[in-house]
């Protein structure tokens, strides 16, 4: 497997680890376990565009990891982009990673996008890993570094959230996992403890209202369920497949902001090879103005728009369309 050039290789750099806007919580554990290690002989800063996601900021606090939103990259001379490969997951930043005129190394786990941030060999993607932190676990077993304690208990993390608590886990992640646990010296009921966020009362209120205003679609012998709803797109989304969705897509147009969820059980994933950021976010651009991209079972849309049930329809649309390369003739029905 390849891999970026040795940790051991940065020197004496200004150093910026920046994740995608919104950073999740393997995005901020891979970037700061590779800040512990960097800052031994680099100057480094880690930085999140936009916003960062509850769970993380949590985890954050909890771990005493220090980044700033939005950061400023100017004297820095090296830029470590973590967790994203595509120019719309770097929010409001994208203009200052433009135009920045330092090395640029990129690693990442997401189905790979057109729209190349880095290109070469300074890009590694990896779109079979569960977990950037788990492409950062190799990197530091390549690069011969030591991994603390603090470091295990924060890969841990990463790859358990990343693999949906190991849902989609393959064998190599339970024995990634079981190295960091020994390391962390932790059982892995204090790893998931780290994770824990409480659901709001307005999350939980958008999560069910999701479930009542949903369409429920059939796709041959998958279902696909769409709901419009005011904030909350991935849980609700996340909460319908939970329900019995083979794919559910979530999605909200207001202020004329169109997001959209969109989540696939492991069953239609694996028997259709549907990738929700290939087959339907990405292609979803020429219809509404915006961009998407993700994973193949967990990708969003973001772009202008008010029309969220057209683009709901056109969700379920390219869900058929897709389906349809390995089970031809697949007929599409509203349940109402
Ligand atoms: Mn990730």
């Amino acid at each position: 497997m390849r891999h970026l050039i040795p940790l051991t290789a940065f020197k004496n750099k200004k150093i910026v680890l920046l994740t995608h806007a919104g950073a999740d919580v393997d995005a901020i554990s891979a970037a700061a376990v590779l800040s512990l290690f960097l800052s031994k002989r680099n100057s480094v800063k880690l930085g999140v565009p936009e916003h960062i996601s509850l769970a993380a900021k949590i985890l954050a606090q909890k771990m005493k990891i220090r980044y700033s939103l939005g950061p400023s990259l100017q004297g820095a001379d090296t830029l470590i982009l973590v967790d994203f490969n595509s120019w719309d997951m770097l929010g409001n930043m994208g203009k200052a990673v433009k135009s920045f005129p330092g090395k640029k190394y990129l690693l990442d786990h997401h189905t790979k996008s057109r729209d190349k941030i880095v290109a070469g060999k300074n890009a590694w993607i990896e779109e079979d890993a569960v977990a950037s932190c788990s492409l950062v676990y190799m990197w530091l077993l390549k690069s011969n570094a030591g991994i603390s304690k603090k470091m295990a208990m924060l890969l841990a993390a990463g790859i358990t959230a990343d693999s949906a608590h190991f849902l989609i886990a393959d064998a190599n992640t339970f024995t990634v996992m079981s190295a960091l646990l020994q390391k962390s010296g932790k059982r892995f009921s204090e790893i998931v403890a780290l994770l824990r966020v409480e659901r709001g009362f307005s999350e939980k209120i958008a999560v069910l209202k999701a479930a009542k205003r949903s369409r429920i679609f059939r796709l041959g012998e998958f279902i696909a369920v769409t709901a419009d709803i005011g904030a909350f797109e991935a849980d609700a989304a996340t909460a319908l497949v939970k329900l019995g969705a083979d794919i559910a897509f979530a999605g909200n147009s207001e202020g004329n902001e169109l997001k959209i969820s969109g989540r696939a059980s492991q069953s239609v994933l694996k028997e259709t090879g549907i990738d929700l950021a290939r087959d339907i976010f990405q292609p979803l651009g020429k219809f509404f103005e915006g961009s998407g991209g993700g994973h193949s079972g967990a990708a969003a849309f973001n772009g202008k728009g008010s029309s969220v049930e057209a683009a709901l329809l056109k969700c379920v649309e390219l869900s058929k369309k897709a389906i349809a390369k390995r089970k031809p003739g697949i007929q599409l029905k509203e349940y109402t």
